[in-house]
């Protein structure tokens, strides 16, 4: 396995990696690289989605995102038969996977079935960067907020974001909240949390000053100097840390042959890793005894 820069501001690419028969060691040295990189990307050589649902199951617990009755895990991303505006523009706003969930993911992977010749690329947004550049003052403001997130556009959404699609049989009142300044869950590093994609507002604060405050903080984040895109190749895995990460994907006219067809399958978990689960256990377990 060999870890390398890529050419962007942040994420690290994987190249020589053996992804079904990985060994744990290598396991902890790709999370270590990704909660430290923001994202990864793998160069498989080709995989099943057996083999793809058994590697992201060994980093967290996988949502169940469809309705094929095979793999529920694996969610279709493709520029194939999209008849609405809305289902073709998908996932292409700013936004943090899941945010709109009391449950909120963890990890979010995208393999490559078929990737366009151009176009079709993903952006991300380094959130804990965005945040270690804030002011103390303004740090210090907003550290112990809590947001509420609701499936919709975002009061915060930047120009051009849209409506997503919600899930099927979704409630649109349905509220979560979430801090808008979290530790994350395995490194305890502080980031900004989903300041846009579902942000509604602030607990005890009006509705104009929430506003105000998530529009700052969003063009604060959403600056050239904190993001970052990658075009995806045909058996990639593109992977990415939701905690201190938002992503976009960029719009695509529908697929009318095989040089412009963008096919992914989607994997979201939640939880942690299972390895670090175990490690957790051991240290507690040599702390008892
Ligand atoms: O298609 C992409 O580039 C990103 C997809 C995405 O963000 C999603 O499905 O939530
Ligand atoms: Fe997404």
């Amino acid at each position: 396995m060999r870890i390398e820069a890529l050419n962007g501001k942040f994420g690290k690419v994987v190249r020589d990696i053996a992804v079904p028969t990985l060994d744990d060691a290598n396991l902890r040295e790709l999370l270590t690289n990704l909660y430290a990189n923001r994202f990864l990307v793998l160069k498989t050589n080709g995989l099943s989605k057996a083999q793809y649902r058994d590697f992201a199951c060994r980093i967290g617990e996988p949502i169940p995102l469809s309705r094929d009755s095979d793999f529920p895990e694996i969610a279709h991303i493709s520029n194939l038969q999209t008849s609405t505006k809305e289902s073709r523009l998908g996932a292409a706003h700013w936004h943090t996977d899941q945010s709109f969930r009391k449950t909120v993911s963890s990890v979010t992977m995208l393999y490559s079935v078929h990737a366009p010749e151009i176009g079709g690329e993903t952006k991300f947004c380094d959130m804990a960067a965005a945040y270690d550049a804030l002011p103390k003052s303004t740090r210090q403001e907003i550290d112990e907020l809590m947001v509420v997130h609701r499936h919709g556009i975002s009061v915060s959404a930047p120009q051009g974001d849209h409506k997503p699609l919600p899930p099927p049989n979704w409630d649109p009142e349905y509220t979560a909240f979430h801090p808008l300044v979290r530790r994350h869950p395995e490194t305890n590093q502080k980031t900004l949390y989903a300041v846009t994609g579902t942000a509604q507002g602030i607990k005890g604060m009006s509705h104009s000053a929430a506003e105000d405050l998530l529009k700052s903080l969003s063009a604060h984040t959403l600056q050239s100097r904190f993001t970052t895109s990658y075009r995806h190749q045909v058996h990639d895995i593109v992977m990415w840390d939701n905690p201190t990460v938002m992503h976009s994907a960029t719009p695509i006219d529908q697929a009318t042959d095989p040089t412009n067809t963008r096919l992914l399958w989607r994997i979201s978990l939640r939880g942690s890793p299972p390895l670090f689960e175990s490690q957790r256990q051991e240290q507690a377990n040599a702390v008892n005894s």
